[in-house]
């Protein structure tokens, strides 16, 4: 059996997106982990995989993909069950949708509010994290509707939308959870209590199998 490797950071989103994926559908592989601080992933040889020095990167024998939903692609693609974009035209929309929504809406405001959070710079950025919070909070509601009529975000069946937006929360969880976030009066701490049908959601994709697997290490 051709061995599938996958180069990721611990805790960046996209990697956990991937592991999950990989959790989800049974597929055996081999962690291979960059480490940051010492920017690995910058090191001539992984240039040589990554030109941007950029995870996650999957091999799987004579084949190398890049980016998270490029990998999930690739993946429903050689090992369907259970498919990650959908089942028929109406689902498969869906779950692209939630995605696009996920990466247009969430993905850099989360990042305007984790990035200082997570550097002690809470203070010095108080003004962009609490406007970027907003725009957050009315993301999140629309999701929080959206969960209130089916239990994954693309219908009945979990989905890459799913794997897509769960590790950005839980990036925006750990960040708003800080200490020094309190003071800023964000109101997205702790997230289950502003928005209790994501709360659910949560819980729902920390029981899938292999969950424990794909936890970024650092953080365990
Ligand atoms: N669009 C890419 C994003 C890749 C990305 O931004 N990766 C970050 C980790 S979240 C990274 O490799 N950062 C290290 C660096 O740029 O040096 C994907 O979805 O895979």
């Amino acid at each position: 059996m051709t061995q599938r490797e996958l180069y990721f950071i611990s805790g960046s989103p996209p990697c956990w997106t991937v592991m999950l994926a990989l959790e989800v559908k049974g597929l055996a592989y081999r962690q291979r982990r960059l480490d940051n601080a010492k920017r690995e992933q910058k090191s001539p040889e992984f240039l040589k995989v990554s030109p941007r020095g950029q995870v996650p990167v999957l091999t799987h024998g004579d084949v190398t993909v890049r980016e998270a939903l490029a990998i999930l692609s690739y993946l429903d693609a050689t090992d369907l069950e259970p498919p990650l974009f959908g089942k028929g035209p109406k689902e498969t929309a869906r779950v692209w949708q939630v995605i696009c929504e996920c990466d247009g809406n969430l993905r850099e405001p989360v990042g305007d509010i984790s990035r200082p959070l997570f550097r002690g710079k809470a203070q010095e950025f108080a003004e962009p994290i609490t406007k970027a919070a907003k725009v957050v909070r009315d993301e999140l509601g629309l999701v929080e509707t959206r969960l209130s009529s089916t239990p994954w975000l693309a219908g009945e069946a979990l989905s890459a939308a799913d794997l897509t937006l769960y590790p950005v929360l839980m990036q925006l969880s750990r960040a708003v959870a800080r200490e020094e976030a309190a003071s800023l009066e964000l109101a997205l701490h702790p997230i289950a209590e502003y928005f209790p049908q994501l709360g659910a959601w949560s819980k729902r994709i920390e029981t899938l199998p292999g969950y424990h697997n794909a936890y970024p290490p650092h953080w365990k």
